[in-house]
C-alpha cells in the first residue's frame, strides 16, 4: 500500500497543492504504512509573534460584526465540511491511523458544531438582573475576548479545532491554531476550507484563523503571549501542568482538557450485550487512542466470569490492519513511542499482579514502520487499588467488584476525572452514578460508553482531566468577557448598600 499516490489526489481536493508540501523541515509520517507522506514547513518563533499581532489586528474588526452574521462564516465552514467530508476524512484517517468510519464521523462532529454554533451565534445571550436601586437596571453582557490559541493533539486532529474555532469566532474572537506536529496536513486542509468559505463570505477581515506549525517550543510562544487571552489546551495531563501555569501567571485564562483514566462500571441488571459491544468500542475505538477510552472495566463478581470470557472471544474476533477497509476495527498506534509505553504498561501491569492477554504487535512484517497491536486486555481480578496513570493504547485493565459503595470509590481513586460509564437497569445505582456520591468526572454515562460524545454537551473533565469545557452547552461562556452594567435612569445617585456621601458645596 503506497499511500502518497493517493495523498496528492486528497490534498488537491481539498485545495491544498501538494507541490508545496515537500520541501518542509518537517517530516510527515502516516501511521498506517510508516512512510512519509510529505515535509511541511514549520513556523519560525517571530513567526508565531508575527501571526498573533495579526490576529489582533483582525479582532479589531470582527469583535464589531453582528454576531449573526459572524454566524454566516461558520454556516459557510459547515457548508465547506460537508462537500468535503469524504475527502478530509480520508485524510484524518490517513495521517492518524483511525478507521475511515471514525475518520468521517471526525468531520461529522465538525459539521455538527459548525450548525450549533450558527445557531449560538443569535444566542449569547445576556441576563438582567433586579437592581437594589430604585430606577437602576442592572444586566449582564456577553462580550468578544480577543484571540484564542487552539493546542489541539494527534488523535483528534480536525474535531478539535472546530469545537474551539466554531464557538469562538461566532463569539468574535479570532483563532490561532497550533496542531499537532504529528498530524500538520489535515490542519492545512481544514485551513484551506475555512479560506475558501471566508472568501465567499466576502468581507471577512484577513487572518481571522491562522495556523503555526512546529513542535512544543512554538506551541510555548503561543502560550506565553500576553495578546492571546485565551488558551484552550487538548492533550496530556504533563502538556496541561506546563500550559496552565504559563497562562495563568500572565492572568491569562485556559480551557485545559487533558488526560482521561475512564472508568466502566457493569453491575448485575445491566444488558450484557449492549455493555459487551460498549466496552469493546471504548476500549479499541480509536487504538485506544482516544481521551474518552475505556481503561478500566468494573464487573461485579456475579457476572464477572461470565463477562470476562465474552469480552475475551470478542477481543480474539477483532480484526486488526489497515484502517482504509472497513473490515478493520482496529487501525495502527500512531507511532513507535505509542507502542513502546503501551508495552511499558503491559509490563507494569503484570508485575502488579495482573495477568495479561493480548498487547503483541501484529503486520510486522508487512509494514515495518508501523505499529499494529492486539488490544490487551488485563486481568486485575480483586484488586482493591486501580491503575493511576493513563497509557494512550488499547489496554483494558479489568476488576472484579463485590459492594457498589466500594466500586464507586475505586472508580473514583485515580488523578484524572474525564469520563464514566455505567450499566444497570437498577435505578438506584444509576442515579447514585450521577449523584454528588456518585462518578467525579465531567461526563458520566448511563448504558452508553465512556466514548463517542454528541457535540451538544459541554465537554471536559474535573482533576487532572483540568477542569475545561469545550463544545456544546454554554461551554460558549469561556469563550467571551462578562461585562455587568448597571444603568441609572433615575434623578437621583443612592449609593449601593445604604453607604451616604453627600456633597456639601457651599
Ligand atoms: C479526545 O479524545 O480528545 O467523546 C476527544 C469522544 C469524542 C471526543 C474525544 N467526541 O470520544
Amino acid at each position: 500500500m503506497v499511500l502518497i499516490h493517493r495523498i496528492t489526489d486528497i490534498l488537491e481536493s481539498l485545495g491544498v497543492d501538494p507541490s508545496t508540501m515537500t520541501n518542509g523541515d518537517l517530516d510527515v509520517f502516516s501511521p498506517v504504512t510508516g512512510e512519509i507522506l510529505a515535509s511541511v514547513a514549520t513556523d519560525t518563533p517571530a513567526a508565531v509573534t508575527e501571526k498573533i499581532s495579526a490576529a489582533q489586528l483582525a479582532f479589531r474588526e470582527w469583535r464589531s460584526v453582528p454576531a449573526p452574521r459572524r454566524g454566516e462564516l461558520v454556516r459557510l465552514l459547515g457548508e465547506k465540511l460537508r462537500a468535503h467530508k469524504d475527502a478530509l476524512g480520508a485524510l484524518v484517517t490517513i495521517e492518524c491511523g483511525k478507521i475511515l468510519t471514525e475518520g468521517l464521523g471526525e468531520v461529522q462532529e465538525m459539521i455538527d458544531i459548525c450548525d450549533f454554533a450558527v445557531g449560538l451565534s443569535r444566542q449569547l445571550y445576556g441576563l438582567t438582573i433586579a437592581s437594589e436601586r430604585p430606577g437602576h437596571r442592572m444586566s449582564e453582557y456577553w462580550l468578544p475576548i480577543g484571540p484564542v490559541g487552539v493546542i489541539s493533539a494527534f488523535n483528534f486532529p480536525v474535531a478539535v479545532w472546530s469545537w474551539n474555532a466554531a464557538v469562538a469566532l461566532v463569539c468574535g474572537n479570532t483563532v490561532i491554531w497550533k496542531p499537532s506536529e504529528k498530524t500538520p496536513l489535515t490542519a492545512i486542509a481544514c485551513q484551506q476550507l475555512f479560506l475558501s468559505a471566508a472568501a465567499e463570505f466576502g468581507d471577512a477581515p484577513k487572518n481571522l484563523s491562522t495556523l503555526i506549525i512546529g513542535d512544543g517550543s512554538i506551541g510555548a510562544k503561543l502560550v506565553s503571549n500576553r495578546g492571546v487571552p485565551l488558551i484552550s489546551a487538548t492533550g496530556s495531563t504533563e502538556m496541561g501542568r506546563k500550559v496552565g501555569p504559563v497562562v495563568a501567571e500572565r492572568f491569562g485564562r485556559s480551557i485545559l482538557e487533558l488526560g482521561g483514566n475512564n472508568g466502566f462500571i457493569v453491575c448485575p441488571s445491566a444488558n450484557l450485550d449492549m455493555a459487551l459491544t460498549a466496552t469493546v468500542f471504548g476500549a479499541v475505538g480509536t487504538a485506544g487512542q482516544r481521551c474518552t477510552s475505556t481503561r478500566r472495566l468494573f464487573v461485579h463478581d456475579s457476572i464477572y466470569r461470565e463477562f470476562l470470557s465474552r469480552l475475551k472471544k470478542a477481543y480474539a474476533s477483532i480484526s486488526i490492519g489497515d484502517p482504509m477497509n472497513s473490515e478493520n476495527l482496529v487501525g495502527p498506534l500512531i507511532d513507535s513511542d505509542a507502542f513502546n509505553a503501551m508495552q511499558t504498561a503491559l509490563r507494569n501491569a503484570s508485575q502488579a499482579g495482573g495477568k495479561v492477554h493480548g498487547g503483541e504487535r501484529v503486520h510486522e512484517s508487512k509494514f515495518p514502520d508501523a505499529y499494529y497491536v492486539r488490544p490487551a486486555l488485563v486481568e486485575m481480578g480483586s484488586q482493591k487499588q486501580s491503575v493511576q496513570t493513563e497509557t494512550f493504547a488499547p489496554v483494558l485493565y479489568v476488576y472484579s467488584y463485590s459492594d457498589f459503595a466500594d466500586v464507586l470509590s475505586l472508580h473514583n481513586d485515580v488523578p484524572q476525572g474525564l469520563s464514566s460509564a455505567i450499566f444497570t437497569n437498577n435505578l438506584s445505582e444509576a442515579e447514585n452514578f450521577i449523584s454528588p456520591l456518585g462518578s467525579d468526572c465531567g461526563i458520566a454515562n448511563i448504558n452508553i460508553g465512556t466514548s463517542g460524545a454528541e457535540i451538544g454537551g459541554a465537554f471536559g473533565g474535573e482533576k487532572d482531566t483540568g477542569g475545561g469545557r469545550e463544545s456544546g452547552s454554554d461551554a460558549w461562556k469561556g469563550y467571551m468577557r462578562r461585562l455587568t452594567s448597571t444603568t441609572n435612569y433615575s434623578t437621583e445617585l443612592p449609593l449601593a448598600q445604604g453607604v451616604r456621601f453627600t456633597l456639601s458645596e457651599d
